[in-house]
């Protein structure tokens, strides 16, 4: 631990679980409650927007009602404190890690809170409904979508994750099942550059078997114990 100077940490849904948020492959998760292929793909939002619209409205809506948890401030913590280079990249459109002290997050499925705009492709700053239609605040037409990435669509500043990726002495994957990718392959990427690499997430994920360590619970438990250890380890 004391040779890490450059960390990548991939977190995904189990990070925001103990602050209420659901996760999406879990029992009751949101994909049991909502089929997949019709809120979270273009062809989904192209059928029926309403219903999309008001699926995002909805959990916007929720995420006012939830605070961050240990885990968002121990690597708020972390991001402050380690002396080397942290890259926190997320698969979450919460805006948790930030509300936790993050300054620098990388949104690869984009933001809840933005919107994006298909008349002028603009993104911008959204707190507000979109099922009501309103206008871009940039071109004033009413074409507003929520600023997330489906299935068929590219990820956010891919370029950006994997040059931290290619550098990294270590690569830890937080609260994400390892079903969807790109993300889900981060961690053979980073094994193959010769970094260290860590799971911390409730049970083993679908890509357990490649990471080199793998630790077992809540991320509220396991965050703050791992980020202990990398800052006393003189990080
Ligand atoms: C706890 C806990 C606690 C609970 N503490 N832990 C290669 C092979 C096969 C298919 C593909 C492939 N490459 C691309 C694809 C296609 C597709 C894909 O992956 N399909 C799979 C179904 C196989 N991927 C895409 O289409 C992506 N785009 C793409 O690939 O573009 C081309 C490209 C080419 C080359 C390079 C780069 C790109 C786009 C994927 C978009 C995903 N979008 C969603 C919706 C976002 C908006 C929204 O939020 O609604 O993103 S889907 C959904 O899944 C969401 C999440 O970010 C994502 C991952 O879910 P996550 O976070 O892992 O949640 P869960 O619920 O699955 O897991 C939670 C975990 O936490 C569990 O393990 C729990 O145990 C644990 N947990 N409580 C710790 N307290």
């Amino acid at each position: 631990m004391a040779e890490i100077e450059r960390i990548v940490i991939l977190t995904g849904a189990g990070i925001s679980a103990e602050s209420g948020i659901d996760t999406f492959r879990s029992a009751g998760g949101l994909w049991e409650q909502h089929r997949v292929e019709d809120v979270a793909t273009p062809e989904g939002f192209a059928r029926d927007p309403d219903l999309v619209l008001g699926f995002y409205d909805m959990r916007r809506e929720a995420l006012a009602k939830v605070q961050p948890n240990a885990a968002h401030h121990a690597l708020a913590r972390l991001e402050q404190e380690f002396a080397g280079e942290l890259l926190l990249v997320t698969q979450n459109v919460d805006d948790l890690h930030e509300r936790g002290g993050s300054r620098d997050v990388l949104h690869m499925h984009g933001e809840l809170k933005s919107a994006l705009c298909l008349s002028c492709e603009m993104r911008s700053p959204w707190d507000a409904t979109m099922s009501d239609r309103p206008p871009c605040p940039v071109c004033q037409a009413p074409s507003l979508r929520p600023d997330v990435v489906w299935f068929g669509e590219m990820p956010y500043q891919m370029e950006r994750i994997y040059a931290a990726i290619r550098q990294a002495d270590l690569f830890v994957s937080i609260g994400t099942s390892g079903a969807v990718y790109p993300a889900a392959g981060f961690v053979r990427d980073a094994l193959d550059c010769g970094a260290q690499t860590l799971e911390l997430n409730l049970e083993r994920s679908e890509g357990s078997h490649w990471f080199r360590h793998s630790r077992q619970g809540k991320a509220g438990d396991l965050v703050p114990d791992w980020v202990d250890e990398v800052l006393s380890a003189g990080g």
